[in-house]
């Protein structure tokens, strides 16, 4: 093969899918047979806009195959989780474990990838890793000009959910080589398909732009969730406060919302935080006003439901951010799931993508119902995501209704 894929998550299985639309000879590694299984069949086992006929057509024309083996290849790329371990710290064992399969397949000429978010050093540590177990290889050097027998870069993806098979190709790259000669050959394979510009730099720092990226992103929320407790103390609408401070020429505020969720940009600025952590103040409030955000948004509509001892609760959205079906780290589940222990026989969940209430919801009496239905039947209203789904309600049918709209879906 000429490229391996490690790891047919998220990132991995569209990458592998596009890889092989631009003609590629593509290998999926997953440690999951049933990923594989699913795989090679042409289906996929993740939802996500076009990737079902994209890995359909790469299989069918047999450029992408999958399988729990490590093949032999010319490029490696290395796309698995580096979640958060305890005391927030980073947890690379399984872009470790990827090393160590990838060694006894290395050639001399072979370019490793590392694409997962990752601690600042960690695409050096994979060059330890393969170092150790092929000393017949030498590995290229941080900072010099030429590579060694194989190349070692880290190419961070900054696709968005729901927009991954176009972002694939149309977003800018930024690619960090070990060496300078590392970098010029990793960009040499995301030349073949990406139409973004292809930024070339050495491994730490590409590593850091990744984990900036996303912390910046938090941080500008959190400013916006902290406007919007600041508005429900002294009782304003910080959707008017919002929309007038944006029309200066150099304010541009992001949107308030239940919280942040997802698995990147509440889990990627700790990954700051532990490279250094007497500097990181302002990145460590953002996330817990982030996570504090949730918790707000829960006591208010406790509040309501205390007003109005009998009535019932829609809320509207159970996913981590709108029209998207993925409710992992979600805050909306969160806080309707913390609703629900004890108060679920008053909750009616409106949420258009999916067909049953996730397993928090078991024997709690919450109900998933329709949004006309939820509406008729409840008095007060909470909208967690702005799904489009939920755009278009009759305003007139929350007439004399108590409303907390985290996302000023009505507003708008
Ligand atoms: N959110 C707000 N207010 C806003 C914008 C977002 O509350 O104004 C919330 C969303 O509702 C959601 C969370 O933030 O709960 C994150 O959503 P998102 O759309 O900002 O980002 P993700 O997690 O889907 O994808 C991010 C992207 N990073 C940036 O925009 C800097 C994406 O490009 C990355 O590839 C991805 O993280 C990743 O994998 O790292």
């Amino acid at each position: 093969h000429q490229v391996a894929v490690v790891g047919l998550g998220y990132i991995g299985l569209p990458t592998a899918a596009v890889l092989a639309s631009y003609g590629w000879s593509v290998c999926g590694v997953d440690v999951s047979p049933r990923v594989v299984e699913t795989v090679n069949s042409g289906g996929v086992h993740i939802e996500e806009r076009d990737l079902d006929r994209l890995v359909h057509e790469a299989v069918e024309a047999e450029r992408l195959v999958a399988s729990t083996a490590m093949p032999q290849a010319h490029f490696y790329m290395i796309a698995v989780p580096t979640p958060l371990a305890s005391g927030n710290q980073p947890d690379i064992s399984f872009v470790e474990a990827a090393a160590r399969s990838i060694a006894p397949n290395l050639s001399r000429g072979a370019c490793v990838i590392v694409e997962s978010t990752s601690p600042i050093g960690t695409t050096e540590r994979v060059g330890e890793i393969i170092g150790e177990l092929r000393p017949d290889l030498t590995m290229p050097v941080f900072g010099s000009e030429r590579g060694g027998d194989i190349a070692l870069a880290y190419c961070p993806e900054r696709v968005l959910p729901g927009q991954i098979v176009t972002e694939l190709v149309s977003n800018d790259r930024v690619i960090g080589g070990v060496s300078v000669a590392c970098a010029e050959k990793a960009a040499s394979l995301y030349r073949s398909f990406v139409k973004g510009d292809c930024l070339v730099t050495n491994a730490r720092v590409a590593e850091t732009v990744k984990l900036v990226e996303n912390s910046f992103r938090d941080v500008n929320i959190a400013f916006a969730n902290e406007l919007s407790m600041v508005a429900d103390a002294v009782e304003i609408d910080v959707w008017d406060v919002i929309r007038l401070a944006n029309r200066h020429p150099r304010v541009n505020i992001l949107q308030p919302g239940p919280g942040v969720g997802g698995h990147c940009i509440a889990v990627d600025p700790w990954f700051l935080v532990a490279a250094a952590p007497q500097q990181t103040k302002l990145i460590r409030s953002a996330r817990e006003v982030n996570d504090y955000k949730a918790h707000h948004t829960g006591s208010r509509i406790r509040a309501m439901m205390a007003a109005s001892p009998e009535a019932k609760v829609a809320l509207l959205g159970l996913a981590f951010k709108p029209n998207i079906d993925d409710f992992r780290e979600s805050p909306a589940l969160e806080i309707a799931a913390e609703l629900a222990r004890d108060e679920g026989d008053r909750l009616l969940i409106v949420e258009p993508y999916t067909d049953e209430l996730p397993r928090d919801f078991i024997g709690t009496g919450a109900e998933l119902l329709e949004l006309d239905e939820a509406l008729k039947a409840a008095d007060v209203v909470a909208v967690l995501v702005d799904h489009d789904a939920f755009k278009h309600l009759d305003l007139a049918a929350l007439a004399g209704k108590m409303v907390y709209d985290t996302r000023g879906m009505l507003k708008r």
